[in-house]
């Protein structure tokens, strides 16, 4: 895995950054010949020379985007572009190719030389070019990505050759309830760095007990050798800007280059409607200095001061108890599937602030690290899940593929304010045979990785089957009373909610989410009295589920609501789903239902009172 580097590119000073999104060749590989490309080595030319290509945007799902049926196409596409290296790179400096995120599984090669291959969607990967390159003149990008999903990759799936009308056909199948969109998802990047760089930066803060004293530790690595062979002691100037641009504070490391900076009167980071001022963050700049005080490298990053802390009733941050009101979300939308698109997301945190949440689950997989950046800005709190969606038959693979998806999350997400919490899982079937060794294991990595932050998960197993909580700080459970259970039958959920929450407290005695709750709904269907798949139905179900969670929250120890979802989404074909799952509180298209005005009316109500 890649356990270094990934910083999120940046201009400064001393490092240029280039974006490579636009339209890209395709070809979709032939399902029965899935491996004919690299055989023929159409990474070695032009793909229009081997076959003919389509226009593919990057970032996108390439699954919507065509009229025939790309959309359940399984096995490699292949993706091509060309690209000017200018020949001011070519002098002392690195260059670097960075994907946001490809799906499932990608191979890249530059100028017909192999880069780098990862696996696992969702999840930042890149590989130093500088020597691959052709500067001041043209180079080609190949790449070749793989949708296909098996059981030892994270999410599992299955993998089946069955005859159809034509004779035979491949077939993919997997359980978890969302489409498995494939492609460039995210933006693809060129960026240089000096030849001894800033590698990593890794940012912890403190508040003193009243919050007026803030500290911000640092720990930086570089790569490369220092500048000349006996000058084996760089150092980093670290500043610290306020939201007004005025230097707080600055300090030098030590020759580990860590250091700590001290602010007085900071302005912690709060959620939003907790604080008038919520989101706060301050600009670090992070400068490596050679001895003799050559400047290196400069990168600059948004820190937000703040703590959390939990026990076994509650959680706070900055000392304060805090209580959830968010979503479960996809990333989705219509046309371009799982790929980045600025509008969307600011268009989806405009309606998160709109209906008071002050929180939502990355469900089911890392989301784009712009959103993360724009959670941080907003004082939007993320429980930050993993890929690893309906795990089951656990093996060995399995876990180690688990275990580096949560480590690649973590390196990539663990300066982020706004993130409060890891989802280890969701829907894991824990009632399993070794589920409790394997999530004893998937757990104890992720506290070793990060201490400052509790883990949960988020469970629909019967407290009575489940053999993983035990390992979590944050019981979280997803439960459907009058939807998958009980049907219709809106007099038998809040009884049943504050029934189960108060098992999994007493169970476990730790603090209780409802992770996910809902119904689907179709926008204007009106049925009175309420009818399963009408708006009225939704709000009623809604309304069942505020009772339980007012006789719960004066428990102490239940922290958290969660409605599943924020809006409609597209899922794998099924006589259950309408053109997808319709739980959202918004349509796709972000526009609300009924339920959104119900919702919003609560949400900011609890920000009143908490
Ligand atoms: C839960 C899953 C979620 C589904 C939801 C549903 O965690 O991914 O979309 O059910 O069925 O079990 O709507």
């Amino acid at each position: 895995p890649q356990s270094r580097g990934m910083l999120y590119p940046r201009e400064s000073e001393t490092r240029e950054v280039r974006s490579l999104d636009g339209i890209w060749n395709f070809v979709r590989s032939d399902q029965t010949n899935p491996t004919q490309g690299v055989r023929e080595e159409w990474y070695g030319k032009d793909l229009s020379r081997s076959r003919p290509t389509i226009p593919m945007p990057v970032p996108a799902s390439y699954n919507d985007i065509t009229t025939d049926n790309l959309r359940d196409h399984v096995g490699t596409v292949w993706y091509d572009r060309k690209f000017f290296a200018p020949r001011s790179w070519a002098v002392d400096q690195r260059v670097w190719l960075r994907f946001g995120s490809v799906h499932y599984e990608a191979y890249v090669w530059v100028n017909g030389q192999k880069v780098v291959k990862h696996e696992i969607g969702h999840l930042p990967f890149e590989a130093e070019v500088t020597h691959l390159l052709n500067y001041g003149a043209e180079n080609r990008i190949t790449v070749m990505c793989d949708n296909a999903l098996i059981q030892t990759t994270v999410p599992q799936g299955r993998i089946t050759e069955l005859p159809n009308d034509d004779g035979m056909t491949i077939v993919q199948s997997y359980t978890f309830d969302f489409f498995n969109y494939a492609g460039i998802h995210r933006s693809v990047h060129l960026y240089t760095t000096p030849k001894t760089f800033i590698e990593e930066v890794v940012i912890t803060t403190n508040l003193s007990k009243d919050n007026v004293g803030g500290e911000v530790i640092y720990s930086v690595k570089f790569n490369g050798s220092a500048v000349n062979e006996a000058d084996n002691s760089l150092y980093v100037r670290a500043q610290l800007y306020d939201r007004e641009g005025k230097l707080v504070a600055n300090g030098t490391s030590d020759e580990e280059l860590c250091g700590s900076l001290q602010v007085d009167n900071v302005n912690p980071w709060w959620p939003y409607l907790m604080h008038p001022e919520p989101g706060y963050l301050y600009q670090l700049e992070v400068k490596l200095h050679a001895s003799n005080d050559d400047l290196l490298d400069v990168y600059r990053l948004k820190v937000g001061v703040r703590t959390l802390s939990w026990s076994n009733a509650t959680f706070q941050i900055n000392g304060r108890p805090v209580y959830f009101r968010g979503f479960g979300r996809h990333e989705d939308a219509d046309v371009r599937g799982k790929g980045l698109d600025n509008a969307l997301m600011v268009r989806d945190f405009n309606l998160l602030k709109w209906i008071g949440a002050n929180a939502y689950r990355t469900s089911h997989y890392p989301y784009s690290e712009e959103s993360m950046q724009f959670a941080d800005e907003h004082g939007i709190m993320i429980v930050d899940e993993c890929p690893s969606v309906d795990a089951e038959n656990y093996n060995q693979e399995l876990l180690g593929k688990h275990k580096s998806s949560l480590e690649q999350l973590i390196h990539r997400d663990r300066n982020h304010p706004s993130v409060v919490m890891w989802s280890i899982a969701n829907e894991p079937r824990t009632r399993e045979m070794n589920a409790d060794s394997y999530f004893q294991l998937v757990a104890n990595l992720t506290r070793s990785l990060d201490k400052t932050r509790p883990i949960t998960a988020a469970i629909a197993t019967p407290w009575t089957d489940d053999k993983a909580g035990r390992f979590l700080d944050i019981i979280s459970f997803n439960r459907y009373n009058a939807w998958y259970s009980n049907t219709g039958r809106l007099d038998m959920v809040t009884k049943k909610v504050v029934e189960e929450a108060v098992a999994w407290n007493k169970h476990y005695n730790k603090p209780v989410i409802m992770a996910e709750y809902g119904a689907d709904t179709l926008e204007g269907l009106h049925l009175q009295p309420a009818y399963v798949w009408s708006e009225e139905f939704q709000t009623e179900v809604f309304a069942r589920h505020f009772k339980a969670f007012d006789i719960l929250r004066k428990k102490g120890w239940f922290i958290g609501e969660f409605v599943w979802n924020f809006a409609d989404f597209k899922t794998a074909q099924s006589y259950t789903r309408v053109g997808g799952n319709k739980k959202g509180v918004f349509t796709r298209a972000r526009q609300p239902k009924a339920s959104a005005h119900l919702l919003r009316k609560r949400y900011f109500a609890l920000a009143r009172e908490l």
